[in-house]
C-alpha cells in the first residue's frame, strides 16, 4: 500500500514538472533543448527589429550556446522547412569580437560556412543560419530575414 502512494506522489510530481515545462512553453512556443522554448517568425525584419520583437514577447532571440543546442534548433527548423534566419550572435559592439546579441557574452560555439565570416564590404556584423547546410554566415544586419527567439 505504501508502495502505491510512492507510486501516486511520484506521478503527481511527474505532472506538476509537465505542467510547469508546459506553461513556460506557450501558444506558439515549441520546447526544445534543455527546457528552452523556441518560437519560429511568421515574418522577416531586419536584426534589430528581430532582437525586439523577441524581447517583446518576453523572450530573446535565440542564442546557440553548444553543439547539442544547435542540433536541437537544427532538427526544429529543417522540420518546419524554415529558410534561412537570424540567430542571436553578432559583432556589432566590436569587430571580429562575437557576442550573444542580448545577454553580450562572448560566444564561445561557431558553426560558420568555410569562408565565413568575411565581414563582407566590412558591413557584416549579424550572423544567419542556413537550414540548408546547418551552417552560418556573417550578414547586413539590415536584410530582412525570419528569426528564432528563445525563452
Ligand atoms: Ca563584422
Ligand atoms: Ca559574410
Amino acid at each position: 500500500m505504501v508502495f502505491v502512494y510512492k507510486i501516486t506522489a511520484l506521478i503527481i510530481v511527474f505532472c506538476l514538472f509537465d505542467y510547469a515545462e508546459l506553461s513556460k512553453c506557450t501558444r506558439g512556443w515549441h520546447p526544445g533543448y534543455k527546457g528552452n522554448c523556441y518560437l519560429f517568425s511568421r515574418f522577416s525584419a531586419p536584426f534589430y527589429s528581430a532582437m525586439s520583437f523577441c524581447q517583446t514577447i518576453g523572450g530573446k532571440l535565440v542564442e546557440i550556446d553548444n553543439y547539442w543546442e544547435y542540433k536541437t534548433l537544427l532538427r526544429m527548423a529543417r522540420n518546419r522547412r524554415f529558410p534561412p534566419c537570424w540567430i542571436g550572435i553578432t559583432d556589432m559592439y566590436s569587430e571580429g569580437a562575437w557576442q550573444k546579441a542580448t545577454t553580450q557574452e562572448s560566444q564561445r560555439y561557431f558553426r560558420w560556412r568555410s569562408g565565413e565570416p568575411n565581414s563582407h564590404g566590412g558591413q557584416e556584423n549579424c550572423v544567419a543560419m542556413d537550414q540548408g547546410d546547418g551552417k552560418w554566415n556573417d550578414g547586413s544586419c539590415t536584410v530582412h530575414l525570419p528569426f528564432i527567439c528563445e525563452k
